[in-house]
């Protein structure tokens, strides 16, 4: 019967409608505004464009999520933990100066008074991480215009040994954008102009405080595409996904920023600048350093402009929404896409039914698009050039797959409007989890028939305790193990911490596939990597900021660079 509905759906969709996507979320609006994305998110911004209230009405504690604050002295705080082992509680390196009257003079002669933000209000947002999980205590942000600008900075901060942390559209999920203490906040979200743009090599040369989304907006001009897309484009900054070596949801297609990430321009903790802007597919002069900064996280240097290969933009575009009765049948029907699919597939995501439940009891005007309830759902799309083709293929492949068994239900978008609200339920897990409450949130690169084994452990071992979640890019084989409780809570993480971290080291897995490490797993890291590895990230560490002023705390274990 199941199969009669899945075919005849598959056959009255004689018209595959092509589209192109538009922004899902802009999740910082400017000033004075309230912001709605396609499913009706609102977040209230007061005239300085704080954050105040999200929508469920919760009011968060100023002091949100931190495990511990430790003691006030003077006025900086000394400690804070993070995570659940005694190695998470971080101290304020006692080397780094404080800032003073004269450090803000110097700042307004360079960048002028007004790029030298010492508002409160504006301050509280840019203290804060998206998540409004983590939170520094910073009493300046800077707003440099261009690399001479970020390159005094950092001389400066550097003689002064001021410890500074780099920002981009703040959109980060592991606490590396904000502060820790109260590390001056350098944010280039200025330097936005887009330097050049060659329509026979594709590739894309601009600052680093271009949004992802306004580059796409810029390339559809030209009939091009980045390389990248992730549900924070509307806020997110070509150099914020740089520095996390962003993957989203085309990294299947295009491969990661190592790849497309043609050349970059940096600036050192010195304030020397490192020209690496070519434009080059092939230059195998020396070390290649560039790729030292693509997801270093704002520890070895501040990206100011960026390098990117495009990708033609191509009229067919199929997106189908389908669901699937258990694990073992999203990876086959993962085989088989790339076998059948090849060269059109463009994404693979997957989402476990709790994460649809979540998004439905928790996004506005969301429904789950295929009329059968069923464990899993995966999203396929195929981008190509021959529409026919395209559209048959995959046609082709979704019988297949019904009559194979492996999929029970499934509908194809029609038009962008059902695109879009399709996406909008993967691209709105984010955005329900932070309605539902605390969220602890893990993102684990896994061997694809492992992925969904660590899911059900979880689920085990926490029982009614929380709510456990699956879902991510399975084609790349990253997991997102988000776990919803109604509050933060010590015994809760401790049962989550180290068992997500010793089972993802246990399956030679990443404990980071594509967020980074931030203050959230800097002292994780050997879970992924060995002394030996991480040793020689130290090292490099040491060598391009010897003091240490570079977003410390983060991405490498405090025990290794805080003297
Ligand atoms: P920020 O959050 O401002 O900074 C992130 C890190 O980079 C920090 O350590 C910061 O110090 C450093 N940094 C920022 N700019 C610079 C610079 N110019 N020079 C040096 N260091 C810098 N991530 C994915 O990988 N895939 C996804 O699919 C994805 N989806 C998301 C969906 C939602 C709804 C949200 C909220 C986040 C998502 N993310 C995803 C995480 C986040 O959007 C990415 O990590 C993004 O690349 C961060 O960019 P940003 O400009 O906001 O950087
Ligand atoms: C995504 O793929 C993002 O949606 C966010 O990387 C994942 O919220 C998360 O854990
Ligand atoms: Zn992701």
């Amino acid at each position: 019967m199941m199969m009669m509905m899945m075919m005849q759906r598959l056959r009255r969709s004689e018209e595959f409608i092509r589209f192109g996507f538009t922004s899902l979320i802009n999740l910082r609006p400017n000033k004075n505004s309230v912001s709605r994305s396609l499913s009706g998110f609102v977040n209230h911004y007061d005239t300085k464009g704080k954050l105040f209230e999200s929508k469920n009405g919760n009011h968060y504690n100023t002091e949100l999520h931190h495990r511990c604050l430790g003691k006030n002295l003077g006025m900086l705080q000394q400690y804070k933990c993070f995570g659940s082992s005694s190695a998470s509680q971080i101290e304020r390196n006692p080397l780094f100066s404080s800032l003073d009257s004269k450090d803000v003079s110097y700042f307004k002669e360079i960048l002028g008074d007004k790029n030298v933000v010492e508002d409160e209000e504006r301050l509280e947002t840019a203290n804060t991480d998206w998540m409004q999980k983590y939170k520094g205590s910073s009493k300046l942000m800077l707003l440099p215009k261009n690399t001479e600008e970020v390159s005094q900075i950092l001389q400066y901060c550097d003689s002064r040994r001021l410890a500074v942390v780099p920002q981009g559209g703040n959109t980060g999920l592991v606490g590396g954008s904000v502060p820790v203490f109260d590390e001056v906040i350098i944010n280039v979200g200025l330097m936005n102009k887009v330097l050049a743009f060659d329509e026979v090599s594709g590739v894309l040369v601009c600052e680093a405080g271009c949004i992802l989304e306004n580059l796409a907006t810029f390339l559809d001009t030209k009939g091009f595409i980045m390389p990248l897309d992730l549900g924070a484009k509307g806020s997110c900054h070509i150099g914020g996904n740089v520095s996390t070596n962003a993957g989203g949801l085309r990294l299947i297609r295009y491969g990661s920023l190592h790849g497309t990430v043609l050349g970059l321009e940096a600036v050192t903790a010195n304030g020397n600048v490192l020209d690496m802007l070519g434009t080059l597919r092939k230059d195998n002069t020396g070390y290649d350093l560039k790729h030292l900064f693509i997801g270093s996280e704002g520890s070895l240097g501040i990206v100011t402009k960026v390098s990117i290969l495009t990708q033609p933009k191509l009229s067919s575009v199929n997106l189908a929404f389908i669901a699937c009765k258990d694990y073992l049948s999203c990876q086959k029907i993962l085989v088989e896409a790339k076998r059948n699919l090849g060269e059109i597939l463009s994404a693979f995501e997957f989402l476990d039914s709790n994460s649809m439940d979540l998004v439905l009891n928790h996004l506005d005007g969301v429904r789950n698009p295929v009329s059968s309830t069923e464990n899993f759902y995966i999203l396929i799309e195929t981008t190509g050039s021959d529409e026919t083709n395209d559209r048959e293929k995959l046609e082709a492949f979704l019988l297949k797959s019904l009559e194979k068994g492996l999929v029970s239900d499934g509908v194809i978008a029609q038009d962008i409007n059902q695109a879009s609200s399709f996406w909008r339920i993967r691209e709105g897990i984010t955005e329900a989890l932070q309605k539902a409450g605390a969220v602890y949130k893990y993102d684990l690169s896994l061997p694809v028939e492992e992925i969904y084994n660590i899911v059900n452990d979880l689920r085990g071992r926490l029982g009614d305790l929380a709510n456990v979640m699956g879902y991510g890019h399975l084609g790349d084989g990253n997991l997102h193990l988000n776990i919803s409780a109604a509050n933060y809570n010590d015994k809760l993480l401790g049962l989550i911490e180290p068992y997500v971290y010793e089972w993802t080291s246990k399956h030679r897995g990443s404990i980071s596939a594509e967020h980074g490490l931030g203050v959230m797993k800097a002292n994780e890291i050997f879970y992924s990597k060995s002394p030996e590895t991480v040793a020689i990230m130290a090292s490099i560490k040491k060598l391009l900021d010897p003091k240490g002023i570079l977003n410390p705390y983060k991405v490498l274990p405090h025990s290794l660079i805080s003297h």
